[in-house]
């Protein structure tokens, strides 16, 4: 069994959640962030991930003085608890001033609620001491095209993301791509348009990118390849693994549940490309099914972490040399039965 020490763990407080979805109310009851901080930490996982309000509730009715002070109360609880944050990330897609967007609203006064919701966000960042903002762009993007322009909402988003980096000369900015969903189309749909807007900033070497397994497939694309594809920029900083059963709703399931051999092969890129050795973590973005019993409100968390392991072990002991040869005979059959044939346990 690999080493759980070799790679760092985290999670969000929304990664425990309650089963409601659009047709049905919660399955479980709501429990406290105290609570999922002690579990988190049972489970003996490693930071945890925050957006804004996670950090300091209901953020847009307190004052810049009351939000420091309630993230360095939080703080002082991780400390305590010997846990850190591992990125925050302004939560963008709930508040009415967010309809039509954040940065790329058609509306001035929503585009400077959003960058000021986002360099509060900073400030709480530093105070948690972590260097990490990461973006999720839920509503940047539009259901009728006709609403906006492309090649403007690019440029505001860039003016929004260089109001950030001067806020701040050590945040660095990791873009998590997403195709669509709660958008019909988003404007940052996968890692290359992340890394090619990133080169339209003030300073590029601070804007990179998280990775979502389900977001790459709901991109069509494949998740190992745009792990591959931001690792080979040195710009994969933070990682969501779940899984995803094609194109249809964010499922957020558990690593591993849908397409074990795609996993394996997330997996083995991050080994080949050192992921981990800078710092970051893997996070699982993954959430309970609705059927899920309270009692079991963390095994998807626990299971997750489990798979990742048990797939490094598999990477570890995967027949390079074996591979290697079929690949220069071109023998690309037993090259996949080779593949499936270790993945079974044979
Ligand atoms: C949405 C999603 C978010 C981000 C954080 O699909 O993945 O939870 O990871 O804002
Ligand atoms: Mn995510």
């Amino acid at each position: 069994m690999a080493k759980a020490n070799q790679y760092k763990f985290c999670f969000g407080p929304w990664n425990i959640s309650q089963g409601g979805d659009p047709y049905g109310p919660t399955t479980r009851p709501e429990q406290s962030f105290d609570w999922k901080l002690d579990q988190l930490k049972a489970l003996g996982f490693d930071a945890m991930m925050f957006h804004d309000d996670d950090a300091v509730p209901d953020i847009d009715n307190k004052s810049e003085k009351q939000i420091l002070t309630e993230a360095k109360e939080l703080k002082k609880k991780l400390d305590d608890a010997g846990l850190v944050a591992e990125m925050v990330a302004p939560r963008l897609w709930f508040s009415p001033m967010t309809i039509d967007g954040g940065y790329t609203s058609n509306d001035p006064k929503c585009r400077r609620y959003a960058i000021d919701r986002s360099l509060r966000c900073i400030d709480i960042a530093n105070i948690l001491d972590t260097d990490i903002l990461v973006l999720w762009l839920a509503r940047e993007g539009t259901y009728l095209r006709e609403s906006k322009s492309g090649k403007r909402s690019v440029e505001l988003m860039v003016e929004a993301f260089d109001k950030m980096l001067a806020h701040d000369k050590k945040i660095r900015l990791a873009i998590e791509p997403k195709p669509n969903e709660p958008m019909d189309h988003a404007y940052i749909p996968t890692i290359g348009h992340a890394l090619a807007v990133a080169q339209l900033t003030t300073d590029a070497r601070r804007v990179g990118a998280l990775i979502e397994t389900a977001h790459c497939i709901l991109a069509g694309l494949d998740p190992a390849d745009e792990i591959d594809f931001a690792m080979t920029f040195g710009k994969l900083w933070s990682l969501h693994l779940n899984d995803q059963n094609g194109l249809k709703f964010d499922q957020d399931k558990p690593f591993g549940s849908t397409n074990l051999r795609s996993a394996f092969n997330q997996v083995r890129v991050l080994e080949r490309n050192g992921y981990g050795k800078h710092g970051e973590y893997v996070c699982f973005d993954v959430h309970p099914f609705r059927t899920t019993k309270s009692e079991q409100t963390l095994a998807h968390l626990d299971n997750s972490r489990r798979t990742f392991l048990r797939l490094v072990e598999k990477a570890r002991t995967f027949d390079e040399a074996r591979a290697k040869s079929l690949i220069a005979e071109r023998d690309y059959q037993a090259l996949d039965q080779m593949v499936i044939e270790h993945l079974l346990g044979k």
